[in-house]
């Protein structure tokens, strides 16, 4: 028998899951931010939790509890909005799992079952962060970070690579070879662009000397493979830079499935930087030539999103991460980030404001009497503007 408390449950969840979510008061001119977060842990379906019947849970205990739902693949499919998120378990390790909705910003369910992604070995210990990309060879590819023990004296010591399936409809799931980069021991944040390049695919690499530090990994990487169902890259040339004194300091990741506009191709990427109180991550935007998708034309200084009131705090708090966003036929565009690797949030613009953003935003100046004399631009013409001169 179905035990009494799951009735009440369910329609406790159901109220969360029918939510209208609204936009906030938040402004900057760039894009919005929202009332609620799209998908939370609340947001998983009872039945992956809890065993329904009384006779075997008396107590309608949960079995196997989930911690967080966070950084989430999205793509369009069927004119729906389609989330693949990154959710973790009570004992840690993370999985993939569909959650679609006909609107952008609110009413996203999970499928019944999360996805059965196959494993290429026994030892991989964890799957994260899928980057889904639409790929002009017709198939829908989900590269995604794999984590490994090292199997050294050090337990957290770990190695991380980019996993690579690909998928018609998200359900069914081919698993190819993981990445090999020639010249970089370890990968995380990889995506792939969805058009050839000279004929080839054409990844964004995060090159890593060891499993947390990047290393002499300067930042984000470029790198082409001939073939998909082997992909091997060997030369990786850096795209995007860690600097000094800047968000990106200490990592520089890719996010988002880069986005083609008329302008290049619009990236919306990660920054990491190191505080006493430890690793801040904040979002960033820049834009890459469409002809030579590894040069950078236009990036603007500072941060897209950096966590805000309550986003700041979590699991690993003071962390926003994207690896998903979906623009519509319309132009708008829809950024899913996380907050602190414990939930995950919309933002709405569209190609037009981010495009503006990143070709007229100053360029991060890299030394503060140079940001200074940005600021007494900008202030010196909106004075004559307001005193009519
Ligand atoms: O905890 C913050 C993020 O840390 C990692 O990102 P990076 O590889 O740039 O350090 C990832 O594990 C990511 O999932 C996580 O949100």
């Amino acid at each position: 028998m179905i035990h009494e408390k799951y009735k009440e449950m369910a329609a406790k969840q159901e109220e969360l899951l029918s939510r209208h979510n609204e936009k906030t008061s938040f402004y900057n001119g760039i894009y919005d931010r929202y009332a609620h977060p799209v998908l939370t842990r609340d947001h998983i379906p009872l039945f992956w939790k809890y065993d329904l019947d009384s006779s075997t849970n008396p107590f309608f205990e949960e079995r196997l509890g989930i911690n967080a739902v966070f950084n989430s693949g999205a793509v369009k499919l069927g004119g729906k909005y389609c989330l693949v998120a990154r959710v973790e378990g009570n004992d840690r390790k993370s999985f993939f799992a569909v959650a679609e909705s006909s609107s952008p910003t609110e009413g996203f369910r999970f499928r019944d079952f999360p996805i059965r992604m196959p494993s290429l070995s026994e030892d991989e210990t964890n799957v994260y962060d899928m980057r889904l990309t639409k790929h002009e060879d017709g198939w829908i590819y989900g590269v995604f970070c794999v984590e490994k023990s090292a199997h050294t004296a050090d337990l957290s010591d770990a190695v991380a690579s980019a996993g690579i399936a690909r998928t018609k409809d998200l359900v069914n799931w081919e698993r190819l070879p993981d990445l090999v980069t020639l010249r970089s021991p370890q990968q995380r944040n990889v995506t792939l662009l969805p058009e050839f390049v000279d004929g080839k695919y054409a990844f964004y690499t995060r090159p890593m000397d060891g499993f947390i530090e990047t290393g002499s990994g300067g930042g984000i990487g470029f790198g082409l493979a001939d073939d998909i169902t082997h992909a091997v890259i060997d030369e990786e040339r850096m795209t995007s830079i860690r600097r000094y004194h800047t968000i990106t300091e200490s990592k520089n990741g890719a996010g988002a499935t880069p986005i083609k506009t008329e302008k290049g191709w619009l990236h919306i990427a990660h920054g990491v930087r190191n505080t006493a109180a430890g690793l801040r991550y904040v979002i960033y935007a820049f834009v890459t030539d469409l002809k030579e998708p590894w040069k950078v034309i236009a990036e603007p200084g500072g941060y897209l999103i950096a966590p805000l009131k309550g986003e700041r705090v979590g699991d690993v708090s003071n962390v926003v991460f994207t690896n998903g966003a979906i623009c519509d036929d319309d132009g708008s565009l829809f950024i899913y980030y996380a907050s602190s690797d414990t939930r995950l949030h919309v933002a709405s613009s569209s190609v037009d404001r981010l495009l503006d953003y990143t070709f007229n935003t100053p360029a991060d100046a890299l030394v503060t009497g140079k940001c200074v004399d940005q600021r007494c631009d900008l202030i010196s013409r909106n004075l004559a503007l307001l005193s009519g001169k």
